[in-house]
């Protein structure tokens, strides 16, 4: 059972501690730190003093290197905005149900988020000739499932090269202005605009240089698309946000006052723009263009609204529709996958016209 903390949070489950935002909290650039999503793996989040914090760059580099938290964000900074969502984010809608933590609409947020960019850490360094992939650990573990067998791992996940050498990736230890909050990765964490929330590890302690690609749990039997009939060697890894909007207002089940009514949302895709964004209320027959508006960024949300004049009494479903510059657009469903992941599916609610009293 899940329950409703509040009306803009709501608790999945408290260990490992996980919680999402309700829409109407949503309606906004920057998401408030404290009703931003949490999604931990594992119960305990890693103790953390920034005196005795160190943060380890290893493997195949000229120089390695063993990284302060005070040494760290002493080094040029950079900030960006930038949208995390997690893969398994509106996987509840699915059918058959999905495996997985069972996430509405609310596992994601935009925040503005400070640190070093990984690729003067990398630069530093001096990756290797041959180098294919970097990988990222963090300080938390716990048990999982692996074919019948328990095994004690901690979370980690590598990026390919290319990607974490992108401007806007980050070793991050600010979020919204402020120190990370423990539960957000406090003291570093990293940021991968663009990428699935699963890329941004937590608590990052160790990076480390491949010549190989990393076949680890997190990488190999999680964030892999898991298809009907689809046999394990053709798992396609889940890397980057697929196109996607929600409706934040009105709320699903809103009685809406009679009249002129602003229907509002947000949309992100990949790090590139979103170009248009189609409302319908009326189920799906007629769209009408909504407004882009509000500030812009490349690995960040863009707001929408759309007037509606909503005088007819009677019960209506509004469903919003984006595209992005790559001309990518919104499944009406999503072709299910056993562990529910990227389910960009077009967002629909029902809201009531009541008629005159
Ligand atoms: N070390 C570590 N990093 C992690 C995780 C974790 O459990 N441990 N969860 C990942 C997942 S699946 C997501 S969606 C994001 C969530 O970040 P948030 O809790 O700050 O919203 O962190 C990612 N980084
Ligand atoms: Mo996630």
């Amino acid at each position: 059972m899940t329950q409703d903390d509040s009306d803009e949070y709501r608790t999945l489950s408290e260990d490992p501690e996980c919680r999402e935002t309700a829409l109407p909290a949503l309606d906004s650039w920057i998401t408030p730190t404290e009703r931003f999503y949490v999604r931990n793996h594992f119960s305990k989040i890693p103790d953390a003093s920034p005196a005795t914090w160190r943060l380890s760059i290893e493997g195949e580099v000229e120089t390695p290197s063993n990284l302060g938290y005070e040494e760290l964000s002493s080094l040029p900074a950079r900030t960006v905005v930038a949208t995390l969502e997690c893969a398994g984010n509106s996987r509840s809608y699915l059918t058959p149900p999905a495996e997985g933590v069972g996430f509405r609409h609310g596992a994601v947020g935009n925040a503005e988020w400070t640190g070093v960019p990984l690729r003067e850490l990398l630069s530093r360094a001096g990756p290797k000739q041959g180098t294919v992939e970097v990988l990222f650990e963090g300080a938390d573990s716990g048990e999982e499932e692996e074919e019948g067998v328990k095994l004690e791992i901690d979370y980690a996940r590598s990026l390919p090269l290319e990607k974490a050498l992108d401007h806007d990736t980050l070793v991050a230890y600010q979020m919204n202005g402020e120190t990370l909050q423990p539960v957000h990765g406090y003291p570093l964490r990293l940021i991968v605009p663009g990428w699935y929330g699963m890329a941004s590890v937590k608590w990052l302690r160790r990076i480390t240089v491949l010549a190989t690609p990393y076949e680890g749990f997190f990488q190999r039997r999680r964030y892999v698309y898991i298809r009907n009939g689809e046999a394990q060697s053709n798992w396609q890894p889940v890397t980057s946000l697929q196109v996607k909007s929600l409706i934040t207002v009105p709320r699903h089940g809103e009685v809406v006052r009679p009249g002129q009514f602003t229907v509002q949302g947000v949309a992100w895709s990949e790090g590139c723009e979103i170009t248009r964004l189609e409302l319908s209320t009326d189920g799906g027959r007629r769209w009408q263009d909504a407004d882009l508006f509000g500030p812009q960024a490349a690995g960040a949300w863009r707001r929408w609204k759309s007037d509606w004049l909503a005088t007819t009494p009677g019960h209506f479903i509004l469903m919003c529709r984006a595209v992005d510059s790559r001309g990518n657009t919104q499944p009406a469903s999503m072709p299910w996958n056993f562990r529910g992941y990227a389910n960009n599916s077009i967002h629909s609610i029902a809201v009531e016209v009541p008629g005159e009293q």
